[in-house]
């Protein structure tokens, strides 16, 4: 038989991972209400896909061992703060400000941690929202905030990222070095494009939406 300390710590996980669902299910409804009442409201899609899932375990290992963490779950809950994720795709980038201040609206949920590699991409030319939330989770020992990673971005941001991270894991690309370097300099075109498509959008929808 598997030893008790075993079995307890097997038990540990399942228990966090409930967590990190429960607080992950709740920011997506939360998600669809607003998008749903938006498209109601002024007839315009706020959200154009969203994407979430848990951190696989050997992910969660791989990150903890690169930060020089100890391999615990009390390491995870505490220093890594994506275990549960949710990416969210906008069509324009005045979107992404919208959806950010409707959440700011939320009593239940509480926005611990923003970074913001829109107005700061990082030297890869990376782009995109990121939203630390702490989420209440009424356990049987009591209320725990569990935080989840919301990630917000246009389509031509997450266009950009998809092929960046796809060339980042790919092994053997000739030339990986100099694609990268292009794919930095491309950065500066899905900006300029997100803000001209922005302008099309605010000339198309006039004030309609422009709720704050
Ligand atoms: P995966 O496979 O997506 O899970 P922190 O300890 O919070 O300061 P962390 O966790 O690296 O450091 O935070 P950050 O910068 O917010 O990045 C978290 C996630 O953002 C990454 O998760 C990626 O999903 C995404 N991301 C960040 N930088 C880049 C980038 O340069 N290119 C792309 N394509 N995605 C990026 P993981 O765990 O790295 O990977």
């Amino acid at each position: 038989p598997a030893p008790p300390e075993l079995l307890q710590a097997v038990d540990q996980l399942k228990a966090y991972s409930l967590r990190y669902e429960v607080a992950m299910k709740l920011v997506l409804d939360k998600l669809e209400y607003i998008s749903q009442e938006y498209e109601l409201r002024y007839g315009y899609a706020l959200i154009d896909s969203k994407q979430s899932r848990i951190k696989a375990p050997e992910s969660i290992i791989g990150k903890l061992q690169r930060k020089h963490l100890p391999l615990t779950l009390d390491a995870m809950f505490h220093n890594l703060h994506d275990i549960a994720g949710i990416r969210l795709i906008v069509r324009f980038l005045s979107d992404v400000k919208t959806v950010e201040d409707l959440l700011a609206t939320q009593a239940d949920l509480k926005v611990l941690r923003v970074k913001d590699y829109i107005n700061h991409p990082k030297p890869n030319g990376y782009q995109s929202l990121h939203l630390i939330i702490g989420v209440p989770v009424y356990t049987v020992d009591g209320p725990n905030i569990v935080e989840v990673e919301l990630q917000i971005r246009t389509i031509a941001m997450n266009f950009w990222a998809s092929l960046e991270h796809e060339l980042n894991y790919k092994k053997n690309v000739p030339n990986q070095v100099a694609l990268q370097r292009s794919l930095t300099k491309k950065a500066r075109l899905i900006t300029q494009l997100d803000q001209e498509m922005d302008d099309i959008k605010e000339r198309m929808y006039d004030q309609k939406t422009d709720t704050h």
